[in-house]
């Protein structure tokens, strides 16, 4: 047993620049852990509330200066004391302490901050990697990355519709020698994109932003990178997007290239693309209330590839079960951040899991260099992880956890490869 002795929280920066909360946490066993939170760019409505101090003499409104002083004043004295290696009653204290439905009180950011900082504390206690602390020792697979190597949508200013795409590596039987083939069709990308004139200035999550015809020449573009870096499309890499489509949704409709359409066309679009592109999943297809829609989407394409609900399901156990018997999507993502607690992130994983729904560990667009989704992803054996493309820091950083796990593991790692899609 070891005590929780101090609760500290700071301001400090994330990747675009904006504050976010950081958590320090000490025990009366000398064990120190911090956390950071991350923060996102096309939020969901259904997301947990994320404290903002709304001060616009201080960084234009964003600080989190009132999430800080909820952590000191409210969360710290809650938890003091408390065992730090029972995470999840710590995190019951803090959701009983709080006690709204979306943590608008102290913030899910202040809430998150406390929670992931305990579980760091627990895991050094007990001497061990998160990951093997959460997993109790079990967790030996390796996440399929999906990498975004095009940004467009709210993560960049190129007039790209469509937010991520991605590739996923499922070849080379490691997560390490997947995560070469990435790096190098990043740069053969690169190196296309400049030949042909295209800007190679990159977005919030390290992709390249250039400003192309549109969704099917990016698409396309993509294709020509892993070919040309000598890797099979679809046997070696596929090719996934995260459409972000709330983004695009508009009194029932769907901004599409100028164009007004409606859910059942651009489930035609998706439908045109997986006969010409190896697409193995499309990420918020649809928007986050079109229930119809989604069901549809679903039931045209949700046997030929993965379908993730990320506002749809906001890694909420609730909306997930809605979900799940309405037979909308097949698969979640997971952000730590839109739920607010580890212990809820955990449930609605195990739901997801339970209904044979896939579960991709995810970063948002804005975050740190804080690596704990990498551990995370491993712990809770998630098939895939999304953390960007193969540069910024913040977004490698992960990768590199990711190698240093899977040495770790020594010959027990296995790669999830291609059974990451599989049923
Ligand atoms: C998403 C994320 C992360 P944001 O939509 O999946 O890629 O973006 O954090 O801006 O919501
Ligand atoms: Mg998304």
């Amino acid at each position: 047993m070891a005590k929780i002795q101090s609760v500290k929280a700071r301001e400090i920066l994330d990747s675009r620049g904006t504050p976010t909360l950081e958590v320090e946490i000490e025990t009366d066993g000398g064990i120190k852990s911090r956390a950071a939170v991350p923060s996102g760019a096309s939020t969901g409505a259904h997301e947990a509330i994320e404290l903002r101090d709304k001060d616009s003499k201080r960084y234009l409104g964003k600080g989190v200066l009132k999430a800080v002083e909820n952590v000191r004043q409210q969360c710290a004295p809650a938890v003091i004391g408390m065992d730090v290696t029972d995470w999840k009653k710590v995190d019951q204290t803090l959701l009983n302490l709080d006690g709204t439905a979306n943590k608008s009180k102290l913030g899910a950011n202040a809430i998150l901050g406390v929670s992931l900082a305990v579980a760091k504390a627990a895991a050094l206690t007990n001497k061990q990697d998160l990951f093997q602390f959460l997993s109790a020792g079990k967790a030996t697979r390796l996440p399929v990355p999906l990498m975004n190597i095009i940004n467009g949508g709210a993560h960049a200013n190129n007039g790209l519709d469509i937010q991520e795409f991605m590739i996923v590596p499922t070849c080379g039987g490691s997560f390490r020698e997947a995560l070469r083939a990435g790096s190098e069709i990043f740069h053969t990308l690169k190196k296309i994109l400049d030949e042909e004139g295209h800007s190679v200035a990159v977005g919030d999550e390290g992709g390249f932003a250039p400003k192309l015809k549109g969704n099917r020449a990016a698409l396309e573009f993509v294709m020509k990178a892993i070919e040309k870096t000598g890797y099979k499309p679809g046997e070696d890499v596929s090719v996934a997007l995260d459409v972000a489509a709330t983004e695009l949704y508009e009194g029932g409709k769907y901004t599409w290239e100028g164009k007004t359409i409606s859910a059942e066309q651009v489930t035609e679009i998706y439908a045109g693309w997986a006969k010409d592109f190896p697409l193995v999943s499309v990420e918020d297809g649809l928007s986050e209330d079109d229930w119809n829609g989604w069901i549809h989407l679903t039931k045209t394409l949700g046997n030929k590839m993965q379908l993730v609900g990320d506002d749809l399901f906001v890694t909420n156990p609730k909306r997930l079960k809605d979900g799940i018997d309405k037979h909308a999507a097949n698969a979640i993502l997971i952000k730590v951040n839109q739920i607010g607690s580890l212990s809820e992130t955990w449930d609605a994983i195990q739901m997801a899991k339970q209904a044979h729904f896939h579960t991709v560990m995810s970063h948002r667009s804005g975050e740190t260099e804080d690596v704990t989704i990498s551990d995370l992803a491993v712990a809770f054996d998630c098939e895939q992880i999304k953390t960007g493309s193969l540069c910024r820091g913040e977004r490698t950083a992960k990768y590199n956890q990711l190698l240093r796990i899977e040495e770790t593991l020594g010959s027990k790692a296995q790669y999830w490869g291609k059974k990451a899609f599989s049923n």
